[in-house]
């Protein structure tokens, strides 16, 4: 346990939320605070210590948020020794630094941050070690001056991801004969300077580099959501008559770009005339569009990282040292794969 003057921030955060409940109207009028468990024993009795953690999460925008958030609520509990304040950022920036800012009011024991985008975050990283409060960023990571900034950083091998694939596409135009072909792609991009439309774009690229016959027309962001990944396909379809390849940088934007693809009346997938290629892999509707013919592959991120920032959680209260970077394991499916015998052993 971080010692600093536990037991009255205790009392701080007791107080933050009796406040909470008697603003709400003591007959419980209002709504009941998010955590009724300080009302249910007598809050001054003495409650086995808790360690607390401010997580700043970046939205709700897709699958894999969903997954990642509920991985982070399972893990950081009341059972696990933890008392946990998640604030959603709505996928704004602003409010992610407003909500760092309400931790370190609170004096949390450590900040958890998943970082909307990599830049911006110097100055409020900066007060956090002033207060000394230990951050780990979990999933997308952080462009600062100084690394000494944040504890460490757990996520995808964002890169990796992009390379696969690339190299899924190789072997899969090489299976078809279509090595020699003129290949014209697009690519659907996640939000703009986050670390996972970054990283997928330069792993791409590197394979994309090796094939002169390979024509990437355009690069545009459906901001990892659904709606935004039709309409910017739609665009596409309506600019270029002939487009091969999707590139869809997560599967939320690819069940968008499907349906626009449809209602262009065309097909895409191993059934159809372009070929989808996908990021995530979360969602059992990732799967069901592999098995249905209109996903050809879907890149694995895996949402589930709550469990790794628990470990070092645990490793810093006992005072040893951590990695700085720490990748999760991820694979690569396809549609020619046993998808329903995956899928059982799945827990998405
Ligand atoms: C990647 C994660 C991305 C997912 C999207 O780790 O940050 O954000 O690929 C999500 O689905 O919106
Ligand atoms: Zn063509």
């Amino acid at each position: 346990m971080v010692n600093r003057g536990k037991s009255d921030r205790k009392w701080k955060l007791r107080l933050l939320i009796l406040l909470a409940f008697f603003s709400a109207g003591c007959s419980g009028q209002g709504e009941k605070p998010k955590d009724e468990r300080f009302y249910e024993d007598d809050v001054t009795s003495e409650k086995e210590e808790y360690i607390v953690v401010g997580f700043a999460q970046i939205g709700s925008e897709s699958d894999y948020r969903i997954a990642n958030s509920a991985s982070f609520r399972e893990t950081f509990c009341e059972e696990n020794g933890y008392y946990l304040l998640f604030e959603d950022g709505q996928q704004k920036q602003e409010n992610q630094i407003k909500a760092l800012r309400n931790f370190i009011l609170q004096e949390v024991d450590y900040i958890v941050l998943d970082p909307v985008v990599e830049t911006g975050w110097d100055e409020v990283l900066q007060e956090a070690k002033a207060a000394g409060i230990p951050v780990i960023l979990s999933d997308r990571s952080v462009t600062v001056e100084d690394e000494g900034l944040y504890t460490c950083w757990v996520g995808s091998d964002f890169e990796e991801e992009g390379r696969k694939a690339g190299r899924w596409l190789e072997d899969y135009l090489k299976s078809e004969g279509r090595e020699e072909e003129e290949i014209r792609l697009v690519t659907l991009q996640g939000t703009l300077g986050s670390s996972a439309q970054i990283g997928r774009m330069n792993g791409f690229a590197e394979v994309l580099r090796l094939h002169d016959r390979w024509n990437m027309l355009e690069y545009a962001s459906g901001d990892f959501t659904q709606s935004k990944g039709q309409e910017v396909m739609a665009r596409f379809l309506d600019t270029y008559p002939d487009i091969d390849v999707v590139i869809s940088e997560n599967d939320n934007m690819t069940f968008g770009a499907i349906e626009a693809i449809e209602e262009a009346g065309k097909t895409c997938g191993p059934k159809g005339e372009i070929i989808m290629i996908s990021f995530d892999a979360v969602s059992e509707a990732s799967f069901t569009a592999m098995k249905e013919g209109k996903l050809h592959a879907d890149v694995e991120c895996n949402p589930f990282l709550a469990p790794k920032v628990d470990e070092i959680i645990g490793r810093l209260e006992r005072g040893e040292t951590v990695e700085k970077i720490q990748y999760v394991e991820e694979q690569c499916f396809d549609a020619f794969m046993d998808l329903d015998a995956i899928m059982e052993q799945r827990k998405y």
